[in-house]
Order: structure tokens, then C-alpha cells, then sequence
């Protein structure tokens, strides 16, 4: 049982094609796009599964946890497994809400020896295995993902994520740990990716991708060859994005990526202090941001930036830092900006520190990186979520005269004009209608609607 809207659950259609391999078969059940308990019981009940997996980040952790206890009623005998990135973290949380065994890290090889061999008798958390080389997982077959292709039309509009690697290099402190992701990138061949697009194209005429690999540059030879080949394929006018990282790539493989496709990147900036930056462990700095925004934008791609607000040792003269450094980076290289807030979770190193540097606020934590939960102590409540409107406001903000930057412009002048109710009225009034009637409003722009309320 899996989660996540407008992405497949790779990690247990992963597992599934690995499993099938070994002649085990598995049935996936994804909660986010099926929320019907009842289905779920009639699945169980028609799957009658001799074990149960169950994947979790901490935003789904209490539905697991829902999910044992039901399990349990349905038939109590089961063998309940849980794995995913909460419980790698947190492994027992699992054994806490009632699972038989953890499984951390990487799933499938261990599952493969769980299911093949049995449970171990000895211990009730086990350390997942890593794939050393991505392509011997067979790639996932189309019946395996038709159930999650809901609308090709909203993919074509959000894109299609897919995954070519796993691991990052970094270790950047609101992310996951080294300890939870073993260094070292591993790759799925560009052969095995590119048949696998061509295979998504002609099966569900998807045309818009979005690279979720945690930095796709990183190896520019790899990235040249994938251009190369898709290009043979690009005659069904394939469209991409992917996450690039200050320091990578340049403005010639930025062409040639522009030239096979890619249309946006997307780069974790996260901040616009140097000291912050280094205390973050981004290991960059502001100038080489820079010079990685004008290399993409020379390129002619679109740069969309994502901040974190209110990390810790922040305070507000480096919250305002932040904010207007995007400010910079959207004037001068039409960047559009997103800010979220840190939200110290399980797995990442700053989890352990938090409590140190700042205070949660007293209300449930949603985990929700638009939601603010975490407040270091030098930074006010009132100027952090001031200066994240801010953001998103002028770090968008293109003039009114551009399709439906329109809509900016109400967010704008609302913006300008805050103080002045009736003009708040108005503004409120027509922003909402006129983001009704646009059905191709970008993520940002909702956001700059949201935050407007
Ligand atoms: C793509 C992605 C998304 C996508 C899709 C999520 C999805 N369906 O998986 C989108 C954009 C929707 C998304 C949203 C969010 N995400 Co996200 N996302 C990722 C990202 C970059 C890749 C996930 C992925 O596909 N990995 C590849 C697969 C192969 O790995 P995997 O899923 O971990 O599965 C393997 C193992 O975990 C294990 N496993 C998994 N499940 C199970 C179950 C069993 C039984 C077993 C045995 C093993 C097992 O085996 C699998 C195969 O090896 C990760 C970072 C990362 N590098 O993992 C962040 C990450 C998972 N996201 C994160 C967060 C915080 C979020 C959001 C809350 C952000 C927000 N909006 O505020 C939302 C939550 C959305 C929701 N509805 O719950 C955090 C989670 C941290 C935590 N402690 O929970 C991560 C780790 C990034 C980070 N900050 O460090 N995300
Ligand atoms: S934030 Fe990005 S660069 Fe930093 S560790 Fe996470 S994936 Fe890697």
C-alpha cells in the first residue's frame, strides 16, 4: 500500500517488478489514489495476501497505523511489514503501531529473502539491501501502472514523474541523512529509461515528464547521451524538467538539454545567506547559485528556485536575505521562486537538533512544507510568514501583461495594497473567480492565491 498523487508509487512498483521476477507475485494498493477503505477491505479479502507491506513517509505515518490495526480486524493472522522512508527513520514507530518486522533502507532484495526464506527468527528490524546496478529491477510493465494513470491530461499538465538514479551527494540538513540514503549514485541505464518513456508515450500518449531524481545533471555524459536518444524519439514532441544543483552542468549541455526537450529546471537555492547556506551543509554558495542561474537561463530553459524559510541559527535579517535574493534571481533571470518552511522530519539531520535552535508551535504538525510548524528562536512568527508572502509575490511577479500573469498582478497590488479593506475585498473577489475559471494555474501561482487569503 503506497501514497502519492500525481506520482506513481515507484518505490513498491519497484519491489512489485522485482518480486515478479523471483515468481512472487504482489498487488499494490495506493491509498492516495484510492481512498475507499471499503476497497481496500475488498481487495485484501480478494488478494488474501499471506504478508502485508506497508509504506510510509512521516506525512502517512498515522494511516499506517490505522491501516495495522483494520488489517488486524480484517484477519489477524496476516504478516504486517512496514518499510518506506518514515520507518527508516523511525523503525520503531512500526513495532510501536503494531507490525511484525521493519524493513529499512532499500526494499527489494530483502523483501525477495522474506518472502523466499521466511521471516527471521532472531530480530524484528532488518536492514534493507542496496541494488547496486538500478537495471537489474525489470523495467515496469504497463498493466502494473495503468491504475494510477487517472487522467492523461492532468499528467500532460502536472508531468509524469520518473526516476533514472538513486542517491545524492550531498547531505544537506533538512533532507534525508546519509545514514538513510547510503551514499553513492546509482543509475539506471539511459537505454532502460528512454525504452521506458517510449513505452509510456505509445501506451498512454503522455507527452510531459518530470525527472524526480534528486539532481539530474549530475553526470553530464549521462545527460548528453539521454538528450542524444531522446531526440531520435522527439518527434511525439516530448517535454521534460528535472532538478539541477548549483555547480553543475553549463550553459552548453543546458542547450543541448533544451534542444531534447527540457523546458523547465528546477534547483534547491534554499537560501540567500552564505552563513546559512553552510549551516544548511548546501556546500555552495551564493555566487555559484548565480552563475548556475545564468547558465540555465542563457540557455533558454525556465528556472524555477526553491527556498526553505526559518532554518536553524536563522534570524529575521537572514529570513529577508532569503527573500530578497530570490527577488534578485527572478528579475534578472526570470526565475519563478517557491518558498516553503523547514519542517524538521525524521531522517534528517536537523530532526535531532531542532529543538535546540527553536521552538514548534503549538498546533498539530502537518509536515506540510507550506504549513509553518517550526520557528527558530531569533526569528518572529509575524516576520517569517510576512516575508514568505513577500516571496512569493515578487519573486513571481512579471507585470500584467503576459497571459495569465493577470492573475499575478491582483496578487500584486493586493500585496501593495494591504491596508486598504475594500481594495482587499475586490482583489480577494476577483482573484478567486478568475483562478476558477484558469484550470492551467501553475503550483506557484496557487500558492500566491493561497497565501493571498
Ligand atoms: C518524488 C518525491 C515526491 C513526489 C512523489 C512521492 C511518491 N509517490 O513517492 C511528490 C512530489 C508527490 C512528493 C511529495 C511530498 N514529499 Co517527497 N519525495 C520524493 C523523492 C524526491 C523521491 C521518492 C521516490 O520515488 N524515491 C524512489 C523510490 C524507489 O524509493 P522509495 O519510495 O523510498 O522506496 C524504496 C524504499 O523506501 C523501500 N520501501 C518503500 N516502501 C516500502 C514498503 C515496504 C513494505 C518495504 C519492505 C520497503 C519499502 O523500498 C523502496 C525501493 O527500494 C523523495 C526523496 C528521495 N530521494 O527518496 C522525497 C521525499 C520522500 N519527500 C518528502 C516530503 C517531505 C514530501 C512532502 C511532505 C513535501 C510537502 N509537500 O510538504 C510531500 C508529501 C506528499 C504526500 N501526499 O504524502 C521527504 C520525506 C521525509 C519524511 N521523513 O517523510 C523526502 C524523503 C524528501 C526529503 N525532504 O528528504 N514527493
Ligand atoms: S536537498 Fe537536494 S542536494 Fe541536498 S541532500 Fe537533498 S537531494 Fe541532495
Amino acid at each position: 500500500m503506497g501514497i502519492g498523487k500525481w506520482a506513481l508509487p515507484y518505490g513498491l512498483l519497484f519491489i512489485k517488478s522485482y518480486l515478479r521476477k523471483k515468481n512472487i507475485d504482489a498487488f499494490i494498493f495506493d491509498r492516495e489514489f484510492n481512498q475507499d477503505l471499503n476497497n481496500l477491505k475488498r481487495s485484501f479479502i480478494e488478494f488474501n495476501p499471506e504478508v502485508v507491506g506497508i509504506s510510509a513517509m512521516t506525512l502517512q505515518a498515522s494511516d499506517a497505523k490505522k491501516l495495522i490495526k483494520l488489517i488486524r480486524e480484517w484477519k489477524n493472522n496476516t504478516i504486517i511489514v512496514v518499510g518506506g522512508i518514515h520507518f527508516t527513520a523511525k523503525p520503531n514507530d512500526g513495532l510501536e503501531y503494531g507490525a511484525d518486522y521493519v524493513i529499512t533502507g532499500e526494499g527489494e532484495i530483502v523483501l525477495h529473502k522474506f518472502m523466499n526464506e521466511g521471516p527471521p527468527i532472531d530480530k524484528k528490524i532488518i536492514q534493507g539491501e542496496i541494488i547496486s546496478n538500478l537495471d537489474d529491477i525489470p523495467m515496469l510493465r504497463m498493466d502494473d501502472i495503468r491504475p494510477f494513470i487517472s487522467s492523461v491530461e492532468e499528467y500532460n499538465k502536472q508531468s509524469f514523474h520518473i526516476i533514472t538514479a538513486r542517491g545524492c551527494p550531498y547531505n544537506c540538513n533538512f533532507c534525508l541523512s546519509r545514514e538513510q540514503r547510503p551514499r553513492g549514485l546509482r543509475y539506471h541505464s539511459i537505454d532502460y529509461i528512454v525504452n521506458f518513456i517510449n513505452k509510456i508515450v505509445s501506451e498512454f500518449k503522455i507527452n510531459t515528464f518530470f525527472i524526480t531524481d534528486d539532481i539530474f545533471v549530475i553526470k553530464p555524459s549521462r545527460v548528453k547521451e539521454f538528450c542524444e536518444k531522446i531526440k531520435i524519439l522527439n518527434s511525439n514532441n516530448l517535454h521534460f524538467s528535472c532538478f539541477s544543483h548549483a555547480g553543475h552542468g553549463n550553459t552548453e549541455l543546458y542547450k543541448e538539454m533544451l534542444s531534447a526537450g527540457f523546458y523547465k529546471i528546477k534547483m534547491g537555492v534554499e537560501h540567500g545567506n552564505d552563513e546559512i547556506l553552510a549551516i544548511m551543509g548546501k556546500n555552495t554558495t551564493k555566487v555559484k547559485i548565480e552563475k548556475t542561474c545564468e547558465q540555465i537561463y542563457k540557455s533558454g530553459i525556465n528556472l524555477h528556485l526553491l527556498y526553505v524559510l526559518g532554518n536553524i541559527k536563522e534570524t529575521n535579517e537572514t529570513i529577508s536575505d532569503t527573500v530578497n535574493f530570490a527577488i534578485h534571481l527572478h528579475k534578472k533571470y526570470k526565475a519563478s521562486s517557491f518558498f516553503s518552511y523547514l519542517q524538521p522530519l525524521p531522517g534528517a539531520p536537523v530532526y535531532k537538533i531542532a529543538k535546540r535552535y527553536g521552538e514548534y508551535l503549538p498546533k498539530k504538525r502537518t509536515y506540510e512544507s507550506t504549513y509553518l510548524s517550526y520557528v527558530p528562536f531569533d526569528v518572529s512568527v509575524k516576520h517569517i510568514i510576512k516575508e514568505r508572502r513577500r516571496g512569493m509575490i515578487l519573486g513571481n511577479y512579471n507585470g500584467p501583461f503576459k497571459s495569465y500573469e493577470l492573475i499575478k498582478f491582483f496578487a500584486f497590488l493586493r500585496y501593495k495594497t494591504k491596508n486598504i479593506w475594500w481594495l482587499k475585498r475586490i482583489f480577494l473577489f476577483l482573484l478567486h473567480h478568475i483562478a476558477l475559471k484558469l484550470d492551467n494555474l501553475s503550483r506557484v501561482l496557487k500558492h500566491a492565491f493561497i497565501i493571498t487569503v
